[in-house]
C-alpha cells in the first residue's frame, strides 16, 4: 500500500478472512523530507505505523472479528489529511468473498494548493 498527499492507495480493500494474518506493508512516497504519514486500523487493537518519507513500514494484523474497519492516517501531513482513510472487510472464515482492493471511486476535490498529487 503507498500512501501520499492525500489517499491511500488501496484504500478500500475486501475479502479478508477471519483467522488471516495480514501484513500491511505501507510505502510513503513523499518527496518532500518532512511529510510522515501514519497508518493505523480502528478497532484492530494493535498499534499504529509511523512512515517517513521513502520508507516503507509493516503493521502486522490478525482480525478478531468480522466487521468493516476504518483505516486512516495518524499524522497531520496536508489541510486533507482527514480525507486520508479507508477500509477493510473482514469476513467469516471460508466466506466467498475474493480478495480484492481498489480506489475508493469518489475522490475528493483537492482544494490544498500545495497538493499535487491529484490527478487533474
Ligand atoms: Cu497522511
Amino acid at each position: 500500500m503507498t500512501a501520499i498527499r492525500s489517499h491511500f492507495n488501496p484504500d478500500n480493500i475486501e475479502g479478508v478472512k477471519m483467522g488471516d494474518v495480514v501484513y500491511f506493508h505501507v510505502t510513503n512516497l513523499e518527496q518532500d523530507w518532512d511529510v510522515p504519514h501514519g497508518f493505523a486500523i480502528k478497532g484492530a487493537n494493535n498499534a499504529e505505523l509511523l512512515v517517513m518519507p521513502g520508507e516503507t513500514q509493516t503493521l502486522k494484523w490478525t482480525p478478531e472479528k468480522t466487521g468493516v474497519y476504518p483505516m486512516y492516517c495518524t499524522d497531520f501531513c496536508s489541510a486533507l489529511h482527514q480525507e486520508m482513510q479507508g477500509y477493510i472487510r473482514v469476513s467469516s472464515a471460508g466466506a466467498n468473498v475474493p480478495l480484492t482492493f481498489s480506489m475508493g471511486k469518489i475522490a475528493p476535490v483537492s482544494t490544498d494548493k500545495k497538493d499535487t498529487t491529484k490527478p487533474k
